[in-house]
């Protein structure tokens, strides 16, 4: 009989080879996972929100349904302040940084960023959908409050990074630094079992995921890789495949596997494009360079920027380090 590695074991055997931890990282990487078997739970009955009278209308206990990107920032949320490991929250469904203000929580050493629900407009017609987080140590003062500049800080600074894909399977990805594995939910016994250990990038790849509906608005450089990838040119693989989802998770987490870049660059109208830097550039870039690829704004290593507000976008570039220095290249040299 194989043996196997559940998420929990595997997160308790990786503590044991970091020298000064304590297990608080290992409790709020669970905490994430429970809130995640919660929401799969509620993504995977969303096409019967009508006819179970779910969304939009009272349950048993009187309650109004939420809908699914609010109810899974309170499962996070109340995860991560029940699991009294996290001292503040940034979610894309807060306009401000969430202070767990608590004589616990004030006592915590991390804090999270997170989009619990990434692509969620793509639910009703049943695509996969995505929950995107990091962890970082808080730099202000323990034992009190923490504040904002906590969740300010370079990517360099990730302690753990990490996403749930809600797919044909619920796969939990992640990272703390010492290569990246995955996690598929066994729904029977509600355990996220190893199923993808120490995944890397293929050393290149030939798929491009962009959304060419922008086509006319992009930077000259872009419409140039555009042309590139569609060039005929079977030494280099191309022309490349295009598969693009519209739910970067689902886009970010094929693209992994099978190789190919995932690109969301910016526009002339938009020129920062539409993803935020905070909780869903940097972690996948964390996952991305884990991996063994790459992930820059064009010019710069999506790590290394340092966020002036927790909402800020940013263009996204993450894929084989050889894909993402070709788009580079365009761009220099437009
Ligand atoms: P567009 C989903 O709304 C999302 O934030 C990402 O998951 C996805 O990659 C992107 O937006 C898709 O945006 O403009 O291509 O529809």
């Amino acid at each position: 009989m194989t043996t196997i590695t559940t998420l929990t074991k595997f997160i308790i055997d990786q503590q044991h080879e970091i020298p000064d931890a304590s297990g608080d990282l290992t409790r709020i990487l669970n905490d994430i996972g429970i809130a995640s078997k919660f929401v799969h739970r509620e993504v995977n009955k969303a096409g019967l929100a009508d006819i179970l009278g779910l969304e939009g209308t009272e349950n048993v206990q009187g309650e109004q349904q939420k809908k699914l990107d609010v109810y899974a920032n309170d499962q996070f949320i109340s995860a991560l302040k029940a699991g009294g490991q996290c001292a503040a929250i940034a979610s894309e469904e807060n306009e401000e940084v969430i202070i767990l203000d608590n004589s616990i929580s004030n006592k915590a050493k991390y804090v999270v960023a997170i989009d619990p629900l990434d692509g969620s407009s793509n639910i009703e017609v049943n695509v996969s959908i995505g929950t995107v987080f990091s962890i970082y140590k808080r730099k202000s003062e323990i034992g009190k409050p923490a504040d904002e500049s906590d969740l300010l800080q370079p990517g360099t600074d990730i302690v753990a990074a990490g996403y749930v894909i809600y797919g044909s399977s619920t796969m939990l990805v992640y990272t703390t630094g010492h290569g990246v594995n995955g996690f598929t939910l066994d729904p029977s016994v509600g355990l996220f079992i190893l199923s993808h250990p120490n995944i890397r990038y293929p050393e290149t790849g030939n798929i491009y995921s962009v959304n060419e509906s922008n086509h006319i608005y992009f930077q000259e450089s872009i419409k140039a890789y555009i042309q590139f990838c569609h060039e005929d040119d079977s030494n280099t693989g191309r022309p490349y495949i295009t598969r693009y989802i519209g739910s970067m998770v689902a886009d970010v987490h094929r693209n992994l596997l099978l190789g190919g870049i995932f690109l969301y660059p910016g526009t002339i109208k938009k020129p920062n494009g539409k993803l935020r830097l905070l909780y869903e550039c940097k972690p996948m870039a964390y996952i991305a360079e884990q991996a063994g690829g790459k992930a820059s704004d064009g010019s710069r290593r999506i790590l290394e920027i340092h966020p002036d507000s927790i909402h800020q976008r940013s263009p996204f570039y993450m894929g084989p380090t050889k894909m993402v220095e070709k788009i580079e290249e365009f761009i220099r040299f437009f």
